[in-house]
């Protein structure tokens, strides 16, 4: 099959989108990966409408990013987001294969790596979601590092997440961060979250307590010339919490499952989370949830203070 070779990046914003463009308004990406391979369905449209609502009840408008057909879409329209949500055989993206989605007219959820490309690429610079990928367990014989923190390095976009899952070693997650001069700021606590619970039991490199604060530390390091994003840590709400102790239980199951099944490269992150769904009888997805809404209202208020 021959193709012709495209001059212009096949880009589309959501109407949305577009008009908050327009008139300068504040804008927060949101991840697709997320979506297709992080929760099942109907729970992540659900998760993906309520967040969008919930930035928008913050004053800002909710981008979410995919590759649909080829097509780099910046914000989705709500059947665009209800074809995703159901869609099968979808190619999770990153730094090194958005291109490829896109040059091959695939369909493909993005990454935070890759959904910190595409915001920076549409000039937005708040970006709400979940967790990030870090450094797996293991590393040291395996050397599964998530391509997501090395965009911290080249990407300046301020990324909300709930901290990182312990399904990876967060130790060396946070040194790798530290090594690779990305900012970890923890909101309203001293102690960096694990995800489903509020403390990892590790100290948070650096912490804030306002929006305000987290936009002018980005903006004074954009005027001293320092590249590259930063990680905004939100601890999980109380009430939604699953104690770290109690989570240590299922992710040792989880991880065991994959070894014995030998899940590598990209398939480990959506096998765990799926595995960990099931033995918790679909309560992390709960929390899951509250957390990504909780990420969602930050972000809104931090795109907000960005432009303030
Ligand atoms: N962590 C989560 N939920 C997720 C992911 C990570 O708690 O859905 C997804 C995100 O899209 C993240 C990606 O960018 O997994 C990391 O994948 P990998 O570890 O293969 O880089
Ligand atoms: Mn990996």
């Amino acid at each position: 099959m021959t193709r012709s070779i495209s001059p212009l990046l096949p880009i589309s914003y959501s109407r949305e989108v577009a008009a908050a463009k327009a008139r300068k308004a504040p804008i927060v990406a949101l991840e697709s990966t997320i979506i297709t391979h992080g929760m099942p369905y109907p729970g992540n449209l659900e998760m993906a409408r309520s967040v969008e609502d919930i930035i928008r009840e913050n004053g800002a408008v909710p981008a979410t990013i995919a590759v649909m057909d080829g097509t780099l879409h910046i914000g989705l329209e709500a059947e665009q987001l209800e074809k995703l949500a159901q869609a099968k055989s979808v190619m999770k993206v990153s730094r090194a294969d958005l291109a490829f989605a896109i040059a091959e007219r695939r369909t493909g959820a993005t990454t935070v790596a890759a959904t910190m490309i595409a915001a920076a690429r549409a000039g937005i610079s708040v970006f709400a979601t979940g967790g990030i990928g870090g450094v797996h367990r293991g590393a040291e014989e395996n050397f599964d590092i998530s391509a997501d923190l090395e965009e911290f390095v080249k990407t300046p976009v301020i990324v909300v997440c709930a901290g990182a899952k312990a399904i990876l070693d967060i130790p060396k997650t946070l040194e790798v961060l530290e090594t690779r001069g990305v900012p970890v700021v923890t909101f309203g606590s001293e102690q960096f979250p694990a995800f489903w619970s509020r403390d990892s039991g590790l100290k948070s490199p650096l912490s804030l307590d306002s929006p305000a604060a987290i936009a002018n530390f980005q903006k004074t390091r954009d005027q001293l010339g320092v590249d590259g994003g930063m990680l905004i840590a939100n601890p999980v709400p109380e009430t939604d919490e699953i104690p770290r102790e109690e989570m240590e239980i299922y992710i040792s199951r989880a991880l065991a499952n994959a070894d014995r099944e030998d899940v590598t490269g990209k398939a480990v992150t959506p096998f765990l989370l799926d595995n960990i769904f099931h033995l918790t009888g679909g309560r992390s997805l709960r929390t899951n949830i509250a957390l990504v809404e909780n990420n969602a209202r930050l972000a809104a208020e931090i795109a907000v203070a960005m432009i303030e």
